[in-house]
């Protein structure tokens, strides 16, 4: 009998991405990943006397999760990355390489208000292929997406546009493929709402209504990550963060957060939308942005499109 090694990030990056310089920051970001997840347990309950851009109270996690990516990432100029942004910081950080052809943006800790709580929480990482600020989109410029979940187990999904694919820490400290090719379902079972429900649109209100009448159940963590990890291998469902009647824009940020998991999603053939437009679209010229975002299985994605141009009667 001979021992299961399984398929490796590396292998299966030689496989999927034929840029040697993508494929090793890539590579780079999942092994950074591993330190991050180190600390999580030491400075989880730890609060800053800081705050980020958007205004809200960082966590020790948050900052130093946000130093160990960019310096690490900075350190290896042969990587050849040029600009990197991040949730945590106040502006775009130029690494001034030379060679400079990538860029990173970056959530290092989303749902970290989780953390104490012993919830998952996870990273999200874009790559782009030139400067993250430009008008091409998010589906052109960005060449790569990926989070990395800590959670019972640590898990890392990724894709360079050829199909989706989950991998698991195992414990020896090796990413192990888990799942390849990860599909969504034409329609799921689950919905994730975000945001007070008092503070909802009518339109809104109506679609969430119409989908548990459906028999969707409800399936809200209050971390990104986990909650769109759960529609991928899950099969289908949608996520929602929307327009608040006091927020049009929503919460969550279009180049740290959102950009990345329209990616992963639509590589697994769902749908991620504002209501007005696909989130890949999307190219505000403040990194900061904020979006509504419809996102998961092309059913649930189309059927909040139709409330939401009132094209539904209510
Ligand atoms: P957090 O503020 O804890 O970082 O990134 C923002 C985020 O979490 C997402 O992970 C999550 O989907 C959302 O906020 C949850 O917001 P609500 O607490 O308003 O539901
Ligand atoms: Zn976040």
């Amino acid at each position: 009998m001979s021992a299961n090694i399984g398929v490796s990030l590396r292998e299966h990056l030689l496989k999927h991405c034929d840029r040697t310089e993508l494929r090793r920051i890539i590579y780079h970001i999942a092994e950074t990943c591993k330190y991050i997840s180190s600390i999580l347990g030491e400075y989880n309950r730890k609060v800053a006397q800081t705050h980020n851009s958007s205004g809200e109270q960082q966590l020790e996690v948050d900052i130093l999760s946000n130093e160990i990516l960019m310096e690490r990432l900075r350190r290896d100029t042969s990587f050849g990355i040029n600009e990197f942004a991040s949730e945590e910081l106040d502006k775009l950080e130029i690494f001034n390489t030379n060679s400079g052809r990538y860029s990173v943006s970056c959530d290092p800790v989303d749902g970290s208000s989780l953390a104490d709580v012993n919830l998952s929480i996870g990273t999200i990482v874009g790559i782009y292929d030139g400067p993250i600020l430009n008008d091409r989109g998010g589906r052109d410029n960005m060449v790569a997406a990926l989070y990395v979940l800590y959670g019972p187990l640590t898990t890392l999904m990724y894709t360079t546009k050829s199909g989706v694919h989950e991998f698991v820490l195992d414990p020896t400290g090796n990413y192990v493929l888990a799942t390849e090719n990860i599909r969504l379902e034409e329609k799921g079972s689950i919905y994730s709402p975000g945001g007070l429900k008092k503070d909802w649109t009518r339109e809104h209100r109506d679609f969430i209504k119409t989908l548990e009448e459906q028999g969707h159940k409800l399936r809200y963590s209050g971390g990104l990550v986990a909650d769109v990890n759960q529609i991928l291998l899950k099969g289908g469902g949608i996520f929602t963060y929307p327009a608040l009647v006091d927020k049009p824009d929503g919460k969550l940020r279009v180049y740290f957060e959102l950009q990345q998991m329209a990616l992963l999603v639509e590589q697994a053939g769902g749908l991620a939308t504002n209501g007005e437009d696909h989130i890949l679209n999307l190219s505000p010229t403040d990194i900061d942005a904020r979006s509504p975002i419809y996102l998961g299985s092309k059913y649930e994605v189309n059927l909040a499109q139709q409330y939401l141009e009132h094209t539904v009667a209510v």
